[in-house]
Formats: structure tokens, C-alpha cells, sequence
């Protein structure tokens, strides 16, 4: 491939989405012109369906304009309770794709999808899941733009709607930006869309093509230079995923209270086992770690550490969480053991192997069990000591439902 995707970002937007909802929950505005917005005729248009579109009615427009341009749409009041609960599922769904998704709107996101061809296939064929994903999910249509930029993206989502798909290969981003008008570029609104064409700048092209230093002495600050990067389709912006809030965790409510380090260990092993399979099978790193004690007496308490290098080696974040332990300074009982990993980023299948030098070995054993487990059922494969160590109480065939507890292991349970 002469020009490969260094970065594959992924822009993905609803279509005329309130309208889209009110058609969807009310089948008989389907195929309609729909108006969302206040009845009152001093209010103005959120979006239109674009049945309404074709006559002219717009975001933002008056109400009272949208009638005269089309009398026969049917004004429905906002539901945002509604959108936001779709929205969710919508980034859900999203979050399935990526770790990293930087949400824009209630309706529109970014999602880094580098390094994730391995997984979902080629960008085109990325583009076609999410779309799939996204419809499945909520029944309603998304436009999808994929390029190597943020910016190229976006605009790509935009030019392919409705229910659009477009890739922008690297090589192809300044020719497919080149005849757009100026109104185009990100942050151009109406003001300095019409000062670069008093410049005499109508498309993308003219600005690719003039001088920064001269658009930047012509537009003030450093909004010239700024164009005229975008407008060369180059924009490094990252896409910002809220990784705080992000993270994959596994905590069981003990059946008994416990207060031995070795006991402690073993279930921060078995949770670091769960937590280190996930990831992997993911392709997700974590670049740091939480452990959480629950007291006898229900207080909750954690200690979180950032690694060194980012890892989804079962023995680092067992490791990790290890020497997190001595800085509770409760000496116990404890009723619950957890384990999280956050800070996610994607990482490259190969580059599981690859990615912290001295963890290869056991990264490679635990991938091999990994395949294991998928071929021979979970437990397929334990560690020697585990089986020699297990803490008393506890039977081989009740760690696994120990495992499955997961969500609602908050929850007090009788003891015995
Ligand atoms: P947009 O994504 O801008 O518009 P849209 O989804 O309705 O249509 P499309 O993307 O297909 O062009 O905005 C998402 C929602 O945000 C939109 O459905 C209504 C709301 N919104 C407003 O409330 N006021 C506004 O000015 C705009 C533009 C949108
Ligand atoms: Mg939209």
C-alpha cells in the first residue's frame, strides 16, 4: 500500500436526529415531514426530518418561516429525556468499537479506531459495522465519515448524509477537500467564512494553496495558519476519550470476611485473571490500576497506581495491585476484593506480544491459555500453586461462579 492509514478516526453522526426519534417512536410520521421544536410560532426549528429538508427548513430557522416553506409538516415538541436515552445507547454502542470515544454532541462522536483493523476489518468495512451496530442498537440511520484526521472525518460524515458512508484514504484528503466551499472549515463561521472570500478565497483549495503567514496577517492571531493546516488535510488532534471514567473491572463479595495477605492475593489473582482476559481478547491496554476493599462494616476504600508502560498481562496487574495493598491502612476485615483496570487504550494484536519487553513470556503463556480457555471452557487451565493454595472454604467449581458475580457483588449476602 503506497500511502497506509497511520491513524483511522472515525466521525459518526445521526441523521436529523430528534426527528429521526419522533418517527421512529411514531410510525405515522414516518416518510412525513416532521418539525421538532416549540409549538408556539414565535420558537424555532431543532432539526428537521429530511422530508422537510427539501423544502428548506433548517436548524435554527423561525418557526413561523418553516410553515411558510412547508405547510404541511407536522411540529412535534423536544423529548429530550428520550434523545439522551438514546444518545446513550448510541455511545454504547460506539464503545463497543473503541476505547477511545470522544463524544461532540448527544448525537455525534469520534472514535479511534487505530490499530483496530485486526478486529473489525478494513476502514470501509469498520465503517459498515458501526453503521450496522448503530441501526441494530436503535433502529435509526447514522452517517459515518473515516479518515486519518479528525477534521477529514467529520467532514466526510457530513458530505455522505443521509445514512451516508464515507472513506477518505490518506492520500486522497487534500483532493477530497479541495472543491469545498471556505463555509467548510472547522471554525469558520459566517464571519470569517465571508472575510476569505473578500480575500478571494471561495474553496478549501484556495487556502490550501495561499500563504499562511499572509491568511494569518489577514485574519489576526493565528486563525490563518490554523486553515491553512486544515485545509492541507493536516490536523494532529487526538481524539479524547473520557478515559478516567472508562474501565474494566472484577470484584466479588466474599463468603466469608477475610484477613490474610495470602488470601487477599489469591483472590486479586483470580480477579487480575478475569480483568488481564478481557482486555486481551479486546486488545486493550491499561495504563493504570485500582484495587478496591469493601470493610466488614461497609466502608469502601481504593488505591490506584499509574504503570509504568500501559499492560493487559494478567501477572503486571496482578503485580500492580499487589504492591497497592500495603497502602490501605485498614487492617481489615474486608467482605469484597476488587480489582479494575483503567486509563484503556487499544493496542495492535501483535503488539500484545511486543509491548513491554520483560513481560513477553508471560504475556505469551497467558495468551496461550487464553485460546485454551475459548476451545476447552473457563478453568480449562489453572496455575499449580492455585490448586495447592486455594484458601480454605473455597471448591475448584465455585470460582467460577465467584467469577461470573461481577455486577451486583455489591450486594450483601447472607453469610454462612
Ligand atoms: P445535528 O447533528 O447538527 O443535526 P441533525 O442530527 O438533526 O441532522 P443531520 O446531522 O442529519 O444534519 O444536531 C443533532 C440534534 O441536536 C438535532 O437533531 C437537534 C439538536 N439541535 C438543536 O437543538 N439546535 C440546533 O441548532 C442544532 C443544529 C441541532
Ligand atoms: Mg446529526
Amino acid at each position: 500500500m503506497a500511502h497506509a492509514w497511520d491513524r483511522i478516526v472515525v466521525h459518526a453522526d445521526m441523521d436529523a436526529f430528534y426527528a429521526a426519534v419522533e418517527q421512529l417512536d411514531d410510525p405515522s410520521l414516518r416518510g412525513r415531514p416532521v418539525i421538532v421544536g416549540g409549538r408556539e410560532r414565535r420558537g424555532v426549528v431543532l432539526t428537521a426530518s429530511y422530508e422537510a429538508r427539501t423544502f428548506g427548513v433548517g436548524s435554527a430557522m423561525p418557526m413561523a418561516r418553516a410553515h411558510a416553506l412547508c405547510p404541511g409538516a407536522v411540529v412535534v415538541p423536544p423529548r429530550f429525556a428520550r434523545y439522551t436515552e438514546i444518545s446513550r445507547r448510541i455511545m454504547d454502542v460506539f464503545g463497543d468499537f473503541s476505547p477511545i470515544v470522544e463524544p461532540l454532541s448527544l448525537d455525534e462522536a469520534f472514535i479511534e479506531m487505530t490499530g483496530a483493523t485486526g478486529i473489525f476489518g478494513e476502514p470501509l468495512l469498520m465503517g459498515m459495522k458501526i453503521k450496522a451496530a448503530v441501526r441494530e442498537a436503535t433502529g435509526l440511520a447514522v452517517s459515518v465519515g473515516v479518515a486519518s484526521t479528525k477534521y477529514v472525518a467529520k467532514v466526510a460524515s457530513d458530505v455522505g448524509k443521509p445514512d451516508g458512508l464515507l472513506v477518505v484514504a490518506p492520500a486522497d484528503a487534500i483532493g477530497f477537500l479541495a472543491p469545498l466551499p471556505v463555509s467548510r472549515l472547522w471554525g469558520a463561521g459566517a464571519v470569517v467564512a465571508g472575510r476569505l472570500r473578500a480575500l478571494g478565497l471561495e474553496t478549501i483549495a484556495d487556502v490550501a494553496r495561499a500563504d499562511p503567514a499572509w491568511l494569518s496577517a489577514r485574519l489576526g492571531g493565528h486563525a490563518g495558519g490554523h486553515f491553512h493546516e486544515l485545509a492541507n488535510a493536516r490536523d494532529p488532534r487526538r481524539v479524547e476519550g473520557d478515559r478516567g471514567a472508562r474501565s474494566v473491572g472484577s470484584e466479588r463479595t466474599l463468603e466469608h470476611d477475610l484477613r490474610d495477605g495470602a488470601e487477599l492475593r489469591w483472590h486479586l489473582r483470580r480477579s487480575a485473571e478475569d480483568v488481564g482476559r478481557r482486555l486481551r481478547k479486546k486488545s486493550i491496554a491499561a495504563a493504570g490500576v485500582r484495587v478496591k476493599l469493601k470493610t466488614h462494616d461497609f466502608r469502601s476504600l481504593s488505591r490506584q497506581v499509574l504503570l509504568e508502560a500501559p499492560t493487559c498481562s494478567t501477572r503486571s496487574l496482578y503485580r500492580a495491585a499487589v504492591d497497592l495493598v500495603p497502602r490501605f491502612d485498614d487492617p481489615g476485615p474486608f467482605r469484597l476484593v476488587g480489582l479494575a483496570a483503567y486509563d484503556l487504550r487499544r493496542v495492535l494484536p501483535y503488539q500484545l506480544d511486543l509491548f513491554e519487553q520483560d513481560e513477553v513470556r508471560p504475556l505469551r503463556l497467558e495468551r496461550a491459555v487464553d485460546a485454551l480457555e475459548r476451545r476447552f471452557g473457563p478453568g480449562a487451565v489453572r496455575r499449580a500453586d492455585e490448586l495447592l493454595h486455594r484458601p480454605r472454604g473455597q471448591r475448584a467449581p465455585d470460582m467460577d461462579l465467584l467469577r461470573a458475580g461481577g455486577e451486583d457483588a455489591d450486594a450483601p449476602r447472607p453469610r454462612r
